[in-house]
């Protein structure tokens, strides 16, 4: 999907490492019709230096040269850490490591400020992509202010409506999803501002979960390096229905899809709001004075699963 006048979509992609946050990644560099700017890593549902140079090595497994950022701000409510600490079994997959890796530098400033000059240098209106919380762009709007007009859209994976949240905490009523739960005010600042938002809530992003068929479906590719990333990181999250009672989704992956292909889910705009405070803090409610956000209500997920293998494995299996 390029524009009328066949122009590449410009993206800035706002990660937080997460198994679902580098196929993501993975998904970008194989849309043609994205020409992605920058990728900043927030250290909020990883451990930020091996998922920054998880970054950079998947980035140099298809060849691409995109300015990277660390984050430093932090969240409210840290992640566990049995969560963060995949980016370092990401960042140890073979399929990685193949050639003594050039040190990845990531640039000089933290993510916060590099997205705002990524942002300020943007030639045309640009895309910002938020797998993760959006706490560098809600700075970004408090002490930028006029970055605001540079945004073409927010694209956030983010939220539950009406389904349950997937926060299970002490002291928390889980209605709350994490990448709001970790920093609540930043979610609230977006809000606050005229920036048009996509928001991939719970309510459609729990429709698509990885399944054994479906991470068996990159073996039939085996041999090829992107298939072979896309499947070990899949294979990543086994575990976590045992270890949590909830399934690991295709969360992050299904809103990046978003940016090939529109009509996978179906949208409605929502007035909506945030907690910000006390034991429902990160639930979104929907309110009639609300702030009017596109959310994704419904998933069409076999075609989804069909777009995710399409993209990242080669035309025929390489045996069969
Ligand atoms: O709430 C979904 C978000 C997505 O951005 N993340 C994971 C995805 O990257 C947090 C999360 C919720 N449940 C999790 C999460 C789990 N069981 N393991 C790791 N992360
Ligand atoms: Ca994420």
């Amino acid at each position: 999907m390029t524009d009328t006048l066949g122009r590449r979509r410009q993206v800035l992609f706002d990660q937080d490492g997460a198994p679902d946050d580098l196929l993501s990644l993975l998904l970008l560099t194989q849309y043609d019709n994205i020409d992605l700017r920058g990728v900043a890593v927030t250290p909020a549902d990883c451990l930020p230096r091996p998922a920054l140079s998880a970054t950079h090595k998947i980035l140099d497994l298809v060849g691409r040269d995109v300015p990277t950022a660390v984050g430093v701000l932090p969240g409210r409510n840290p992640f566990p850490l049995a969560w963060r600490i995949d980016a370092l079994r990401a960042d140890a997959l073979p399929v990685l490591n193949q050639k003594d890796q050039r040190a990845g530098h990531a640039d000089a400033l933290p993510a916060h400020e590099q997205l705002a000059t990524w942002l300020m240098r943007a030639p045309a209106p640009i895309t910002v992509l938020a797998t993760g919380p959006l706490t560098n762009l809600a700075w970004c709007l408090d002490h930028h202010p006029h970055v605001e007009s540079r945004i073409e859209e927010v694209v956030f994976m983010g939220g539950a409506l009406d389904v349950a949240g997937n926060v299970r905490q002490p002291d928390h009523d889980g209605t709350a999803e994490w990448n709001v739960f970790w920093d609540p005010d930043a979610l609230k600042r977006v809000f606050d501002s005229s920036v048009p938002i996509t928001m991939f809530p719970l309510d459609v992003t729990n429709r698509v979960p990885v399944t054994l068929d479906f991470v068996r479906a990159f073996g039939r590719h085996y041999g090829w390096h992107v298939s072979d990333l896309a499947g070990s990181l899949l294979a990543l999250t086994f575990g976590t229905l045992e270890t949590t009672g909830l399934p690991y989704c295709c969360w992050d992956s299904l809103t990046t899809s978003y940016l090939a292909e529109p009509d996978i889910c179906t949208f409605e705009t929502v007035r909506c709001d945030v907690i910000t405070r006390g034991e429902s803090q990160g639930r979104i409610v929907q309110t009639p004075g609300g702030r009017p956000v596109k959310c994704a209500r419904a998933v069409d997920a076999d075609r989804f699963y069909q777009h995710f293998l399409n993209t990242l494995t080669p035309g025929e299996p390489l045996s069969s």
